[in-house]
């Protein structure tokens, strides 16, 4: 069996697939493969390990059609068309749970860093600005005792809601499509509508799938609605806030700070004004990026493909329908 993965993946999950006795081949430039180039190498592998922006669309599964699964080095998959791999019968693997807490620990730096506007003050230093002291500018906010409101309470915004409340008392509530029980029990979590989401939180937080509903949710709209102090943190997909609906809203103070670990489109333009604002703290995507998170979604993702190639269901499937067909 031949296994393609389209980035350099953590050995961990390397050593599983060919403790298999499968071939492995990893795309190993610096740089993105192309989609021509996925195609190509897809063609001659019997499973993938797919990371990054490439889509798996119905072009790519005409041409793959033979792939026995397209395993995901996420736990995103809003670049896979999942109802056309379930058509051509292709069970499509990711990586849930194991990165919870990175990523929540991602969001919780985001919060603290922009709340005290930590970056600004970094890059300040570097300049050679650090000459006064005054006790009136550059302050940040408090958030101790404040208002979590999390959009998308699964596992990863469970694990920031617990972090928020048990390190700073905060108040959690959320919008979701179905209940967190175990939040609502445990946190006290208050289940709202989107609109009292924006309305009643300091705080909002993304960590929800991104979904036609979601893209771009947060707009000029949204913005309007929420506390002029309120700081948004999205460590989740970029395309679930409109960004130049954000940098206005920053501008104008409808909202007073962001952090970003994703951005739209991703990477960001370095010459980006959203960089160069003191209440805005972004990331290049590493919600997930530390060492033991990353060799556990290689050993998941590589689970995934020795599921399928035994003729197994997957650990963690997106689809499981496609075993129903
Ligand atoms: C990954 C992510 O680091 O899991 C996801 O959906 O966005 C991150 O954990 C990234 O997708 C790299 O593959």
């Amino acid at each position: 069996m031949k296994v393609f993965t389209t980035r350099k993946m953590p050995q961990a999950g390397i050593d599983l697939l060919e403790a298999e006795g499968y071939k492995v081949t990893q795309w190993s430039e610096d740089r993105e493969l192309t989609q021509e180039e996925l195609i190509d190498d897809c063609k001659v592998a019997d499973g993938i390990l797919l990371s990054g922006r490439r889509k798996v669309d119905t072009a790519f599964l005409e041409a793959c059609s033979h792939l026995k699964v397209i395993s995901l080095f996420s736990v995103g998959y809003d670049n896979v068309d999942v109802a056309a791999a379930t058509k051509f019968k292709i069970p499509i693997g990711h990586t849930p749970d194991v990165l919870s807490k990175a990523t929540a620990d991602t969001a919780f730096l985001l919060l603290l860093a922009t709340s005290r506007k930590a970056f600004y003050h970094h890059k300040r230093i570097a300049k050679g600005d650090w000459d006064f002291f005054s006790p009136t500018a550059d302050l940040g906010i408090d958030i101790h005792g404040k208002t979590l409101g999390v959009l998308g309470l699964g596992n990863i915004g469970y694990e920031m809601a617990k972090l928020c409340k048990s390190a700073y008392g905060m108040n959690i509530i959320y919008h979701n499509r179905s209940n967190n029980e175990q939040a609502e029990k445990e946190l006290d979590a208050k289940k709202v509508s989107f609109e009292e989401l924006l309305q009643q939180s300091d705080v909002l937080s993304v960590h929800a799938n991104l979904t036609d509903e979601l893209k771009g949710i947060f707009n000029k709209e949204a913005f309007a609605k929420t506390k002029p102090n309120a700081i948004f943190i999205n460590t989740a997909r970029g395309g679930i806030h409109n960004e130049a609906d954000l940098r206005e809203a920053l501008e104008n103070g409808t909202i007073w700070g962001a952090g970003l670990d994703v951005t739209n489109p991703e990477p960001m333009d370095k010459n980006n004004p959203l960089l160069d604002m003191p209440n805005v703290s972004v990331l290049p995507h590493i919600g997930s990026a530390v060492q033991e998170t990353r060799d556990a979604m290689a050993v998941l993702a590589a689970k995934n493909v020795i599921a399928a190639f035994k003729g197994e269901k997957l650990v963690k499937c997106v689809n499981p329908e496609v075993y129903d067909k």
